[in-house]
């Protein structure tokens, strides 16, 4: 009630203008009604917590730059605000003038894009969902956009890159998603400039709000009905309100019915009705989070393609990742910057296809799992899911340990891929408060040979 009177007022308040000019909704206000329909049934959101792993993919004409701009190369500490390995930053970090930055426009011919060749190297290396930068910060859009001429049409390769990987994904059966920068937009008159400079006048962000940012998502939706939508803020200070983000949810809302919506759509506020919560960029969580959740992790410092980003983790590293967060209940969301040529950097792929042979062999314990609630110690994760009637409990070892004892009750053990047996003894103790098991797992020392994290399949009883 005290919303649909909250958007009675603000209808009223902002008057025949805002009605007039806008051809997204009349008029902004819901009711109790309305909040019914916002947010996506468990059944249509099951996917997304399954999933485990998805792909991150930042390009756009900052790819073209590679992390370097007339003899400077991010980060560049000589710049007051290069300091940073964000490549698609490049643009204020090392004040690349505006119009000069645009006219890479004239020049961007990714003639190597093949997005079915993303999305196979995706799905081989176990990756379940796809999510691309339709637009970044810089206000480039990689579709055929009526909303802008800032857009992958107005380039020499013409051809709408989304609608590509769209139909790539379909055909594979991969989920897929765009990020959109709803709040930063550095080439529009109106969108949030870079955080060091004055904040935008909120009446100029209002036009911008209304002539690009919610046209281009409600674009995004009816053209190519995505399976989630990632938004980015991160700031305190932030042009997103309550009501701006509920405006855009209902947006999402009205015009799909499966569409999930990350939290970072109001990092400080998300409120009740997005789908699932966005940690801040490589974060990990110690701790079961029982809402969605996911982290999104870069595979070197920057997110967008930087030819001297050498930072590159190892795909065991990833992998612990990988586990840590499904042990917490949530998704790992790994980024991968192309080249401007399309073609994906040959470090990245190498690691996808080291992940995607270890979830072959592992998958089992990863995929639709679910947290156990019990203490592991230091480098000693575990998930849990019933196959068949029978429950099993999966423990991912991350370095040597020969005698593992944690409070389970068990018989049977055996390594996931190899099925070589485990020995494995259960104690009952008795305590005031009840009984508790304990089982105690003896682990060969030749089982780590294999550098790789190892993961035992436990029979529960
Ligand atoms: O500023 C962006 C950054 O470029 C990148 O897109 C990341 C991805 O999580 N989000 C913002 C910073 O958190």
């Amino acid at each position: 009630m005290k919303k649909l009177i909250y958007g009675l007022i603000l209808c009223l308040s902002l008057g025949s203008a805002m009605a007039q000019k806008d051809s997204v909704m009349s008029c902004f206000h819901f009711d109790e009604k309305d909040i019914m329909h916002m947010t996506v049934p468990e059944k249509k959101a099951k996917w997304f917590r399954e999933a485990k792993f998805g792909m991150f993919l930042h390009w756009g004409l900052y790819s073209m730059l590679e992390g370097s701009y007339k003899g400077r190369t991010l980060p560049d500490t000589t710049l007051i605000h290069g300091k940073s390995w964000y490549a698609e930053w490049i643009q204020p970090r090392l004040e690349v003038p505006m119009d000069e930055y645009k006219a890479l426009a004239k020049s961007f011919n990714p003639i190597k894009y093949n997005a079915e060749a993303w999305v196979r190297e995706a799905k081989n290396a176990g990756m379940r969902y796809i999510v691309l930068t339709s637009k970044h910060h810089d206000g480039f859009a990689l579709w055929d956009s009526k909303v802008s001429d800032f857009d992958v049409m107005n380039t020499p390769y013409k051809r709408d890159v989304i609608d590509e990987l769209v139909k790539a994904c379909k055909k594979y059966g991969m989920k897929y998603g765009f990020y959109y920068s709803h709040w930063q937009d550095w080439s529009f008159e109106g969108g949030a400039r870079p955080h060091w400079e004055p904040m935008v006048d909120d009446n100029k962000f209002e036009k911008y709000w209304q002539e690009k940012s919610l046209p281009q998502v409600k674009e995004l939706i009816v053209k190519y009905d995505p399976d989630l939508l990632w938004f980015d803020t991160w700031n305190e200070k932030c042009h997103i309100t309550e009501r701006r983000r509920d405006e855009l949810i209902y947006l999402i809302r009205r015009n799909s019915q499966k569409c999930l919506i990350n939290g970072r759509i109001c990092f400080t506020n998300p409120g009740d009705y997005i789908d699932f919560l966005e940690m801040f960029d490589n974060a990990y969580p110690k701790e079961i989070i029982n809402k969605p959740w996911q982290t999104p992790a870069t595979m070197q410092h920057s997110w967008g393609y930087h030819a001297k980003d050498y930072n590159w983790k190892s795909a065991d590293e990833m992998l612990r990742y990988l586990v840590n967060n499904t042990s917490k209940g949530g998704n790992y969301l790994l980024n991968i910057g192309p080249k401007a040529d399309g073609s994906l950097p040959l470090p990245a792929v190498r690691r996808l296809r080291e992940m995607g042979a270890w979830l072959m062999a592992n998958g089992e314990a990863v995929y639709g799992a679910k947290p156990l609630n019990i203490k592991c110690p230091e480098g000693v994760y575990i998930t849990q899911k019933t196959i068949k009637g029978k429950r099993y409990a999966y423990i991912f070892l991350t370095k040597a340990i020969e005698h593992l004892s944690l409070k389970l009750n068990s018989k049977k053990a055996v390594v996931l891929d190899t099925g070589q047996p485990i020995p494995v003894e259960t104690t009952k103790l008795i305590f005031e408060r009840g009984e508790e098991y304990e089982a105690t797992f003896t682990i060969p020392a030749d089982l780590f040979r294999d550098s790789s994290i190892q993961v035992l399949k436990v029979e529960l009883q």
